[in-house]
């Protein structure tokens, strides 16, 4: 069993590749990993990071694979730095997921109603075909949204508009972060087309790296065999004692969650699912 995580390393500040590899490992599963970009720390409420795009290297290091013959049950993708490499991904997709394999997108465009910084119009449409290829989309609110062409933010209301619409990309949609009063739920489509909602107090504040955890968790569950509902129960969970943590013992959130002090929590109740 091998997952493949394509996503940047952001050197500080726990996102992506960061994040992915020590839950996906943590959950007993081989992490093998393609990094898009190399950042010193991620975009979002840093300025002067660096930021060196590593799309030339793939086209070789894919060619190199070929040659080992290898095939990978989960493909997951996160952070892409250019439409030109959600094209490679798409071509990825073709060439390693194994027979019976799981594809997995995770659509990181924006947060707080807002892109992140480079991407345009063009990137979203770009990403909504790549999301007609998935298994699965990870969507926050505000990548909802812009799939959707739905005005941000999502409530309960036009959150079941949202998945439809989502549902015309991918089957089996799964939307994090909609509030509601006190609380903050996914919505996702089950196996059978079914809305379902998994719900949580929410806590007041912006995390990083809250969604990654969420997705690399999600698949960690996955890939141990778990359906999506409990895979969904148990990420959502782990990233709400993370940010409950996180919260009291993190000053500066843009350094993302504290979710390491919570993972044997989280592999205690994997383990007993
Ligand atoms: O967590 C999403 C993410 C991933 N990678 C990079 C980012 C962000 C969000 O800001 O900047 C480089």
């Amino acid at each position: 069993m091998r997952v493949l995580a394509i996503n940047d390393v952001s050197c500080v500040g726990k996102c992506s590749l960061t994040v992915s590899l020590p839950i996906i490992s943590a959950c007993g599963i081989e992490c093998s990993v393609l990094p898009t970009a190399f950042l010193s720390t991620h975009t979002g409420g840093f300025t002067g990071y660096t930021f060196r795009d590593l799309t030339d290297d793939i086209p070789n290091i894919l060619n190199h694979w070929e040659t080992l013959g290898l095939k990978f049950e989960y493909i997951c993708s996160g952070y892409l730095g250019s439409i030109a490499q959600i094209e490679l991904v798409a071509d990825i997709k073709k060439r390693f997921l194994a027979d019976g394999g799981k594809f997995i997108v995770d659509p990181v465009m924006g947060d707080n109603g807002k892109l992140y910084a480079g991407f345009t119009p063009e990137y979203v449409e770009k990403m909504r075909e790549l999301c007609r290829e998935a298994d699965y989309i990870l969507p926050n609110v505000t990548e909802a949204c812009y799939l959707a062409d739905i005005p941000y933010p999502l409530t309960q209301e036009n959150a079941a508009e949202a998945l439809n619409r989502l549902k015309k990309l991918c089957k089996q949609p799964i939307v994090t972060g909609i509030l509601e009063d006190d609380d903050i739920f996914v919505h996702y489509v089950d196996e059978n087309g079914k809305a379902c909602q998994y719900a949580h107090e929410n806590v007041e504040g912006f995390f990083h790296g809250a969604g990654d955890v969420f997705t690399s968790a999600f698949i960690g569950c996955l890939a141990r065999g778990k359906s999506e509902a409990t895979a969904i129960k148990l990420a959502s969970d782990f990233v709400a004692a993370s940010i409950r943590r996180t919260a009291i013992e993190v000053e500066d959130k843009r350094y993302g969650l504290n979710f390491e002090a919570e993972t044997f929590a989280f592999l205690q109740a994997l383990n007993e699912e």
